[in-house]
């Protein structure tokens, strides 16, 4: 059961246990639809990096990896892929499809991505400038970083 817990003109942001999804606001109109994300406006941070994920081939997974400090937004902008988190003790899913629903990624989570379709284009809005060294890329070492914090 998940409940909303952000309001406020600028969204709502509905917290389950590990999977929270944040709602855009659609602007249409009868040329068809149009999304505007803003830094704190929707995307509950400062936006420093944007990339994104198109092409992935059939069968192809990926993630498999947790961030030590990253605040992360994942939008479908087109097609659909699956993401699995992954607390250490508890796992969640969800198939991303609407490039009106963000996945707020946040903590020390193990992301997976599954079943990207063939025309999925997965967007993704980070607050920090990549960097290799904030990636636990081992499953043991991440589950050695959650029980540290337990
Ligand atoms: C995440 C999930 C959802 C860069 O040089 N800059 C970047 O900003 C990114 C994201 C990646 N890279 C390089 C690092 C690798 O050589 O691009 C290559 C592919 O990255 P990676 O294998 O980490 O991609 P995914 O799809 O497994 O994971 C990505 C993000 O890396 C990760 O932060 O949370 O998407």
């Amino acid at each position: 059961m998940s409940k909303m817990v952000l309001t406020k003109e600028k969204g709502w942001v509905f917290r389950m246990e590990l999977i929270n999804t944040i709602s855009f606001k659609s602007l249409g109109d009868e040329r068809g639809s149009l999304v505007a994300l803003e830094g704190n406006n929707f995307i509950p941070f400062d936006i420093k990096r944007v990339y994104y994920i198109f092409g992935t081939k059939e069968g192809v997974k990926r993630g498999f990896h947790a961030h030590k400090n990253l605040r992360q937004v994942a939008i479908c902008v087109a097609g659909s892929c699956r993401f699995i988190l992954d607390d250490g003790t508890k796992k969640e899913e969800i198939v991303l499809n609407s490039p009106a629903t963000g996945l707020l990624i946040e903590g020390i989570v193990w992301r997976e991505m599954h079943d990207f379709s063939s025309d999925c284009v997965l967007m993704v809005l980070a607050d920090k400038y990549y960097d290799e060294s904030d990636y636990i890329r081992k499953y043991d070492d991440f589950l050695g970083v959650v029980n540290e914090k337990l």
